[in-house]
């Protein structure tokens, strides 16, 4: 143990005469020697590339350090360790944040510089991994640093996808995808284990036997199989010794000489499989929140899940005197949606099949193990998978669905004695329109906790997706507001307002976000706001040059800036945002004496690429753009630009240059956002509806600092319910009937009436996110907006109240709540 004696030197000794210490001299040397070891080309053809794997493997090293005094820590010390399973981790760049969370930002620069390189260069060289479409994945990296940084021992269990989120290019304002080839250069943060992998069966039958002890017992033939290998990330807290990991599995196919140990002859048609086995880890489904359906995706699903619980049984039987039986005391497993929730079924096959613990103990196993996080209340993002393939793919997890189900439908029945709606409403299986498998249902009743993701989501879906379930087992449901990680989302994108926070109100705000209260007292000192404003001044010419160099767009960094982010969906209405910048662009030229605030307004967002009316939006702003940059009567006052390939890279450089950030979804339809959370400590001001956690942000800021506007959740139903026509919102307002009027025209598609009439069409005739109903209150919410912006001292004041409160929305609270509440995982400091 760490205190016994021992041949082995301390961490301070290991550190400090070791290759992997942290003063510049050190870094130096690790990045000659993996230049010379590691990447082997002569000196004279080093490019920045070459610096930044050389870096990247040094900064890795000084992280796989920690990463083994962590692992031994947890391990011998015997402490719970969080699984975090995720189809998406949207990591974003690595370089930047574990510079900071090494304390080594500094060195690595000196270090450069004295190789003749510059770090803003070096960084620059990393191509992101983007294992994921949007919040949900950006979400789960958020939580793997707070884990860290709040010394959690963790794994991130997930998909090691060859091709992550698409790349989007804009040609004559659509999206193209070009495929996102990310592995072509290598990764230098990953660690292969080709010794961690396990098999993964698919297909086939399920028999029935008899075991030595005369026990009826299942076991399952796969008619398929293949192996998962594990790439292992390490994921570094800040300013701790502690080291997580991202774990990701790569499929392959199963080698023919292990095959051959196996005595069922249905193995072999595994080798002679037409579908090469690697195909299952190819690519991320680009798909936000529609389901697909597909099979190949069950089976990613099915496949990163196997491999992970077995993992984890596999490291409960290497620590001496464990049984299966202590799995809840040292794992605690969150599903991360219903895209891993198959692992419920999963972990009984293993118990009770593979393992042979009887059913009700491996269920009470099961369920104390699990925690399933809801994301969304769409009907259409809620996964279901028809019957008939489930039983092809995976026949004995459906026999397991099948006995849960029945003994789940036997506790309901005692409950709620006589009432069969409720059962079909409950059921694992649900029966109309041909048989489906529910994986919310599978989700919930395999878990000991359930949490939305914010206040309003949670209400929503206890009193509406899981009301049922909710009034069977109230007290495992709960809420867990979203947080995102202030290291990357402050520190990192925000130089400039960092070194201002740290002169302000001194180091230590970076843990512990609540102390940007201490703000407060700036908010009208002028001196300050002065400051504030050159932060925000710099940040938007920083973007103004990015937009400039990728679009030829010329932004002014002294008009507000209004930003919109995030993926492009009907529900997120970027729609509504444009009728905005076209009523203005209408006013403009009816009266050539008009004039008003200047604004540049800044889009960005990848559209699913099936989704035919989200790609007609894309089209719809970027002709909108066209029109407005070119006008001579309104690019004085309009600017438009649509940054291409919206991803966590560019997300840092946007969400700090806003003054207005765009949260404008249909209420009770965007489960919690997080780019909003994200926008909020950077100062921005939000223009919002009464959705997801816009709630609360307006809330923490208070209402007198949020612009609100929009039907509320509430309101929304009941329009739907009393039929809504979107047709009387155009005919009592003429100058909506303009605004439709103009993109239907071909004013902003040189006479092309053609290419947005889908668009107009469907706000017409169905308008199913209620544009046009929220469309005068959005226009009305956007004069107060131009009004508070014609007041400098004002807007500053609002600005500062935004950051000082944003504490709550670290991911590092949202994590120590889970920790709390769901896992039952404290603190495990790592000696240093
Ligand atoms: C998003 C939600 O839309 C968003 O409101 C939330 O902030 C975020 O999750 C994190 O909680 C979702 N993303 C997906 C992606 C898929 C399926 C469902 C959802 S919900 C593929």
């Amino acid at each position: 143990s760490a205190s016994g004696p021992s041949s082995e030197s301390t961490p301070e000794q290991t550190r400090s005469h070791s290759r992997t210490g942290m003063d510049p001299d050190s870094i130096r040397r690790g990045i000659v020697d993996h230049l010379r070891y590691s990447i082997g080309r002569p000196a004279a053809t080093l490019r920045p590339e070459h610096y930044y794997r050389a870096l990247a493997l040094a900064v890795r090293d000084r992280m796989q350090d920690n990463r083994v005094a962590s692992t031994r820590t947890s391990l011998e010390l015997g402490h719970k360790v969080v699984c975090y399973f995720s189809a998406e981790f949207l990591m974003g760049p690595q370089l930047g944040v574990n510079l900071l969370d090494l304390g080594i930002e500094a060195a690595a620069a000196t270090a450069l510089a004295e190789l003749g390189q510059d770090l803003d260069e070096v960084l620059a060289c990393e191509e992101e991994p983007g294992l994921g479409n949007g919040g949900l994945g950006r979400l789960a990296a958020c939580y793997l640093d707070s884990l860290a940084t709040l010394e959690r021992p963790a794994i991130g269990y997930g998909i090691r996808y060859e091709y992550g989120i698409f790349d989007q290019e804009i040609r004559d304002g659509w999206q193209v995808e070009k495929t996102d080839n990310w592995l072509v250069a290598g990764n230098p943060w990953e660690i292969a284990k080709p010794d961690v992998s396990y098999r993964v069966g698919w297909r086939g039958y399920s028999e029935h036997y008899r075991d030595a002890g005369d026990v009826d017992r299942v076991r399952w033939v796969p008619g398929r199989v293949l192996r998962g290998v594990a790439y292992d990330t390490p994921v570094q807290g800040y300013d701790v010794r502690t080291c997580n990991v991202l774990t990701l599995w790569s499929a392959h196919a199963v080698d023919s000489f292990a095959l051959a140990a196996f005595n069922t002859g249905d193995y072999y048609k595994a080798v002679e499989d037409e579908v090469n086995s690697e195909t299952v880890t190819k690519v991320l489904y680009p798909n936000d929140e529609p389901e697909a359906g597909k099979r190949l995706r069950l089976l990613q699903q099915y496949f990163f899940v196997s491999c992970s619980l077995q993992h984890i049984l596999h490291i409960l039987d290497d620590l001496a005197g464990t049984s299966v039986r202590a799995l809840p005391e040292r794992f605690a497993v969150q599903l991360n949606d219903t895209h891993p929730s198959i692992a419920v079924a999963e972990l009984m096959r293993l118990l009770v099949d593979e393992r042979r613990l009887d059913w009700d103990e491996a269920w009470a196993i099961t369920v104390a193990t699990f925690g399933y996080t809801n994301h969304t209340l769409l009907p259409e993002a809620l996964e279901t998978w028809p019957l008939a393939m489930f039983d092809e793919s995976l026949p004995r997890h459906l026999e397991i669905i099948y006995e849960i189900n029945r003994r789940f439908l036997d506790e309901v029945r005692a409950a709620f004695p006589g009432d069969e709606a409720r059962l079909r409403r409950m059921s694992l299986i649900g029966e109309e329109g041909g048989k489906t498998v529910r994986m919310a249902h599978l989700a919930t009743v395999g878990s000991h906790a359930i949490n939305g993701v914010a206040a309003l989501h949670t209400e929503l879906l206890e009193h509406s997706v899981l009301a049922d379930f909710y009034q069977l087992w109230p007290e495992r449901f709960g809420n867990k507001t979203n947080g995102v990680t202030p290291r990357r989302f402050l520190a990192r994108a925000n130089p400039g307002l960092r070194e201002l926070l740290d002169a302000t109100i001194g180091p230590g705000w970076l843990t512990d976000l609540d102390r940007l209260r201490e703000l407060e007292p700036f908010a009208d000192d002028p001196t300050f706001q002065r400051q504030w404003r050159e932060v925000k001044r710099g940040n938007k010419a920083r973007l103004a040059r990015y937009v400039h160099e990728h679009t030829g767009i010329e932004l002014n960094p002294d008009w507000l800036f209004d930003i919109q982010v995030k993926r492009i969906h009907e529900y997120k209405r970027q729609h509504l945002n444009v009728l905005h910048i076209v009523t203005l662009y209408h006013r403009l030229k009816q009266d050539p004496d008009a004039t008003i605030a200047p604004r540049a307004f800044v889009f960005g967002g990848k559209a699913a690429p099936g989704y035919f009316l989200a790609k007609r939006i894309i089209k719809l702003i970027n002709a909108v753009g066209e029109r407005v940059n070119n006008d001579p009567d309104v690019n004085r006052f309009l600017r438009v630009a649509f940054v291409p390939n919206f991803n966590v890279q560019n997300a840092e450089l946007i969400y700090p240059a806003a003054d207005l950030s765009e949260q404008i979804s249909t209420a009770g339809k965007e489960a919690s956002g997080t780019g909003n959370m994200k926008f909020m400590m950077n100062g921005a001001l939000t223009i919002g509806t009464l959705d997801g956690a816009n709630v609360e942000i307006r809330d923490e800021a208070g209402p007198e600092n949020f612009f609100l506007f929009g039907r509320t959740a509430d309101e929304v139903e009941q329009i739907k319910r009393d039929g809504y026509r979107p047709a009387d919102y155009v005919d009592g307002n003429p100058e909506l009937a303009a605004v439709l009027g103009l993109i239907g025209d071909g004013t902003f598609t040189h006479g092309d009436t053609e290419v947005l009439r889908p668009v107009v069409d469907n706000l017409y005739r169905d308008d199913p996110f209620l544009v046009l109903a929220d469309y005068a209150a959005y226009l009305e919410a956007q004069e107060r907006v131009s009004a508070a912006w014609a007041d400098s001292a004002g807007w500053t004041r609002m600005s500062i109240y935004n950051s000082a409160r944003s504490g709550k929305f670290s991911s590092d609270r949202a994590i120590a709540e889970y920790c709390d509440d769901i896992w039952d995982v404290g603190p495990v400091p790592v000696p240093k």
